[in-house]
């Protein structure tokens, strides 16, 4: 593709002077871009496909940075990124050392927030406001929420704030029927009646006339034309619900007629107050996979351009679908486990359960704190939830579980995926805190499993326990290890020795433990011996375990993949100096800072946690509890604008 148009815009400024016959032009090349770059890098295609006009639109009619604008999670930023000068390295999304794949105030001066976690930007953008109305500030403050986002809590909290204070602001719901599965709740059915307005549906029929024009599928082909009819006008509803919540509400509008954003928007800016514009766009919208399965290139791994297929696959299944599998498996045994995602159904696995018990499973929207409390709600009535949130969304129902499931003594199961480090996504999605904010909640029982088929005898063990316990476990592939037929009970708070050494005990939870098992191979090879133990349990940890460890080796080592700061390490040394035991303890795990984006193996490299890694660790604190130097190299390498130590064994 010949970028003509796009190579010539550097700042959102050089968009002023476009026609809109250039405009449309342009609007192609940056899906050609998109699909390019993704193609190669992975990343959140669908939901950037979707608002391409609507940024193009949104930077013509405001000036940033010094108008501002907020994207709800961050996700849909992409052609942003393009706009505002990052065009020459979108190539690096995503990458270790390169752009980010959500907003990143580091990167440029049109970012405002680290974003990720969804239905946040009123709340941001409502305070900045109002601090620009304290300081006599004349700039406009903008958000793009989309329909999925305005299914969590926050969000209405903001709009009630919002409406009371009656502060300027604009917030533009790109409405596109779709959170990551289809959107639900009353909301979304509400969102239906008013695109169900006849001078909607006219709206309707063109985009869907629009989409027939996409060639057939797989090819590289965009909707070129563009061309918006004038006859879909913006409204002005007097009486719907974000009126009657204090806001202006216009739309619903042509999310992807340049015009028509344009012209709505110059309406909102005159607004003395809290405006709502209700733009429907079409997630995916100039690819056709995409437009065709949007659930699918919500967040896509690098594909085949040409075909849209994923450019690599593996028989080995992931956890995720493991977990999926057996609850399926165990919900087919047992009629009281129900299954809670909050709007993650695909990404946890749930979509499974979804399908074999349709009756027995919940999507709540983008609502963890409601998940967690519904899910004591049904556990109260004798069922056995078990409520699949990804480790760094948990965060946000951390009181649910303390003061609505733990305290009530309620079996809720938590299936905490993507703990540790998710790789591309970066610091807004690592699971890096899961250990150390459930740690302290009394009463709660944490495992993580070694591998994949562990996780099933976890999850059956936690449902025979009936009480509250969270099972973690990584977004990675196991390791491929045959998955046991029968289920098997793991006795609670105990842990089982995998190697027995005299120089070292390296303590390991999770897939560290495997980690830990090749890194004391690698230690054998040095003349180090290594005891290694897979502590299975988090809490309660294994007090007879850590005492062998301490009285029987050298140095006790403790490796996780969470925050050093109150993780399992910090419990371990907890539980030594309860139990007066005072042997060196060394430990491995995320350092207490956020970790960046790139490949998980990079990152695992770059805090230490890979096999190499933790040897490496482990030799030079043995070298120096002996006194003597130790013998591995540091390597230090660049990319793009980061610099990492390696240590090298
Ligand atoms: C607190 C939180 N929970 C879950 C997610 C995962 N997530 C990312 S985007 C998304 C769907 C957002 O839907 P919508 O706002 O309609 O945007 P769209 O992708 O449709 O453009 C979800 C559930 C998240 N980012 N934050």
């Amino acid at each position: 593709m010949d970028y003509k148009i796009l190579n010539t815009i550097k700042t959102p400024k050089d968009l002023k002077h476009l026609s809109h016959a250039e405009l449309a032009q342009l609007a192609t090349e940056i899906r050609y871009r998109l699909i390019e770059a993704v193609s190669e890098t992975g990343g959140h295609l669908a939901p950037s496909l979707g608002v391409v006009e609507l940024t193009l639109a949104l930077h013509r009619s405001l000036n940033s940075p010094k108008d501002k604008i907020i994207w709800d999670v961050g996700h849909q930023s992409y052609a942003h990124k393009i706009l505002t000068g990052r065009n020459e390295t979108f190539s690096t999304l995503r990458q270790y050392g390169g752009l980010a794949g959500f907003p990143k105030k580091s990167e440029s001066e049109h970012d405002f927030l680290d974003s990720g976690h969804a239905s946040n930007s009123i709340s941001f953008a409502l305070g900045m406001a109002e601090a620009r109305d304290k300081k006599g500030g004349e700039e406009h403050v903008v958000v793009v929420i989309g329909d999925g986002s305005l299914t969590g809590g926050m969000a209405y909290e903001a709009l009630n704030q919002a409406g009371h204070l009656e502060t300027r602001l604009i917030v533009i719901l790109n409405d596109n029927e779709m959170s990551i599965s289809p959107n639900v709740g009353a909301m979304a059915g509400y969102l239906a009646k008013v695109r169900l307005d006849p001078v909607h549906t006219k709206l309707r029929k063109e985009i869907e006339q629009r989409i027939k024009k996409l060639p057939a599928i797989g090819e590289l082909v965009y909707d070129i034309g563009m061309h918006i009819k004038e006859s879909v006008k913006a409204l002005l509803v007097p009486g719907m619900l974000f009126e009657e919540l204090g806001f202006t509400y216009i739309g619903p509008i042509d999310g992807h007629d340049i015009k028509e954003l344009e012209r709505n928007l110059a309406l909102a800016k005159q607004v003395e107050g809290p405006v709502l514009i209700h733009a429907v766009t079409k997630k995916g919208l100039g690819y056709t996979p995409a437009v065709e399965r949007p659930e699918k290139w919500h967040g896509i791994a690098p594909f085949v351009k040409k075909t849209g297929e994923p450019r690599s696959t593996s028989d080995i299944p992931t956890y995720t679908g493991v977990f999926g599998d057996t609850l399926v498996d165990l919900g087919n045994k047992n009629e009281k486990i129900v299954g809670i995602t909050a709007a993650m159904a695909s990404g946890t696995g749930l979509n499974k359960f979804a399908k074999a018990h349709p009756d027995r499973f919940y999507d709540v929207g983008i609502a963890e704190q409601h998940a967690v409390t519904f899910a004591a709600g049904l556990a109260m009535e004798g069922f056995q939830p078990v409520a699949a949130i990804y480790s760094t969304f948990l965060q946000r129902s951390l009181d649910q579980i303390i003061e609505d499931v733990s305290l009530q003594k309620l079996p809720v199961v938590f299936a905490v995926d993507r703990a540790g480090i998710v790789g591309e996504d970066g610091p807004t999605h690592h699971g890096a805190f899961d250990m150390s904010y459930l740690r302290s909640i009394p009463g709660l029982t944490i495992m993580a499993p070694k591998d994949e088929d562990e996780l099933r005898h976890m999850l059956f063990t936690a449902l025979e326990m009936k009480k509250a316990v969270a099972i973690r476990y990584p977004r990675d592939r196991g390791f491929g290890v045959e998955l046991s037929k029968d289920y098997q009970i793991i006795p609670e708070g105990r842990g089982e020795i995998l190697a027995e050494g005299s120089d070292v005990c390296l303590l390991a939870v999770g897939r560290m433990v495997r980690y830990s098992v090749d890194a004391a191979t690698t230690l054998k090879e040095r003349g180090i011996s290594a005891s290694v133990v897979n502590m299975r349990f988090v809490k309660p940890l294994d007090a007879k375990m850590i005492a062998w460890a301490a009285e029987n080796h050298k140095l006790v080592v403790t490796v996780e993949e969470n925050s050093l700061v109150g993780g399992f390490g910090s419990g371990v040394l907890e539980a030594m100096a309860e139990l007066g035991l005072t042997a060196p303890v060394h430990r491995l795990g995320l350092p207490d800072r956020f970790i960046s984006h790139g490949s998980m193996k990079r990152l695992l490299a770059e805090v230490g946690l890979d096999a190499n890694g933790i040897a490496y660790s482990i030799n030079r604190k043995l070298d120096e509890l002996g006194g003597k130097k130790h013998p591995g190299v540091v390597v230090k390498r660049t990319t793009g604008k980061r610099t990492s130590v390696f240590k090298k064994f």
